[in-house]
């Protein structure tokens, strides 16, 4: 009788004896891609992968170390600051700062761009919303922080000119999720790569390539309290989605509603209203990174009927109206735009 047991040291953690592609091995494999690599964009990754281990570790520990609620402070668009939108934001900047290859840093928790390093060879900017959804924490609903990277601009003047690119320069873009568990979403302009940091590892494990966003699905997001204020298209819209038999699904955290929709497929949209109208959503650190993610995955992403990653920036924290999901859906909402 064979002593031997089939397999001798049952894994105790299933996912770890299988897979352990972490985020960073996957980005220096990616290096290769580019001949001219200096790691100057793997170490700016590794800044926003401590820094989401950081924010992911507070968020969890929220009510015990009394750092949720607002501060009585309000930022750069006029919104209410929680406490751990500034603890999120001081983290992504201490971290990012430091990290050579960075030139400009630009968060919506800020008013104006912190610019760093200009005279290095090819810098990136990197801008970012510290705590999408923050308003949702104290409900312990999921909150994400969203990034967008691009290649600094040298030429510009004055040097701040160098972020207002459209969403197609961008050379990566990503986003965190802090949920049931903590995921991060990444695309190089090669697909969408989801990781997810084990927790006992503490590193951020490869858990699915090139990720495909649902062609269709019958499902649809958008906050209809505002629905009498949206533009005469998106009403017509609703009338008819309400006669297809969809779902409507509306976390409030974009990250959380968008996460959903490059997983199960659907449309999410934030029109203009009469508070907002040219939309609520920021361009350069909201809806572009999404945007390039959704795109990457498969989707479509438009601002009113203009392709979103198209749109020429006037203003660090401008605002836009979103229409991102999987194609055929985005499709029926620019149809009725059109009509
Ligand atoms: P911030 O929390 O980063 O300001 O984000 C804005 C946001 O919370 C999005 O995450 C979300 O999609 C939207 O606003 C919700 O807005 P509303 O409450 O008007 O539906």
């Amino acid at each position: 009788m064979s002593t031997v047991a089939k397999d001798p040291v049952p894994p105790t953690d299933p996912g770890l004896s299988e897979n352990l592609a972490t985020l960073e091995s996957h980005i220096l494999a990616e290096e290769s891609r580019y001949p001219g690599a200096t790691g100057t964009f793997t170490w700016i990754l590794s800044a926003l992968t401590l820094s989401a281990k950081i924010i992911a570790n507070k968020i969890r520990r929220a009510r015990i170390e009394d750092v949720l609620g607002a501060i009585g402070t309000v930022n750069a668009t006029g919104d209410e600051q929680q406490k751990l939108d500034v603890i999120a934001n001081e983290t992504l900047m201490r971290a990012l700062g430091n990290r050579a290859g960075v030139a400009v840093l630009a968060s919506e928790e800020n008013d104006q761009p912190i610019i760093l390093r200009t005279k290095e060879d090819r810098p990136y900017c990197v801008l970012f919303d510290p705590l999408d959804g923050s308003s949702n924490l104290d409900a312990c609903v999921s909150v994400g922080t969203i990034f967008s990277i691009l290649r600094h601009d040298t030429e510009a003047d004055p040097i701040e000119k160098s972020l207002l690119q459209p969403g197609v320069k961008q050379v990566a873009a990503g986003y965190i999720l802090y949920g049931s568990s903590c995921v991060f979403v990444l695309t190089t302009g090669h697909g969408v790569n989801l990781f997810v940091l084990h927790p006992s590892v503490g590193a951020f494990i490869l858990a699915q390539e090139n990720l495909r966003i649902p062609k269709a699905a019958p499902s649809y997001s958008v906050n209809e309290a505002y629905r009498a204020q949206f533009p005469a298209g998106y009403q017509k819209y609703l009338d008819w989605v309400h006669t297809q038999g969809y779902s409507s699904r509306y976390i409030g955290t974009m990250v959380a509603d968008i996460h959903r929709i490059l997983v199960q497929g659907g449309v999410f949209l934030y029109p203009p209203t009469k508070k907002n109208p040219s939309g609520k959503l920021r361009l350069m650190y909201e809806a572009n990174p999404m945007a390039m993610i959704v795109e990457q995955a498969g989707g479509k992403a438009y601002a009113g009927t203009e392709p979103l990653l198209e749109v020429q920036p006037e203003a660090l924290h401008q605002r836009t109206s979103v229409i991102m999901g999987s194609s055929a859906e985005v499709d029926h909402v620019l149809r009725h735009l059109k009509k």
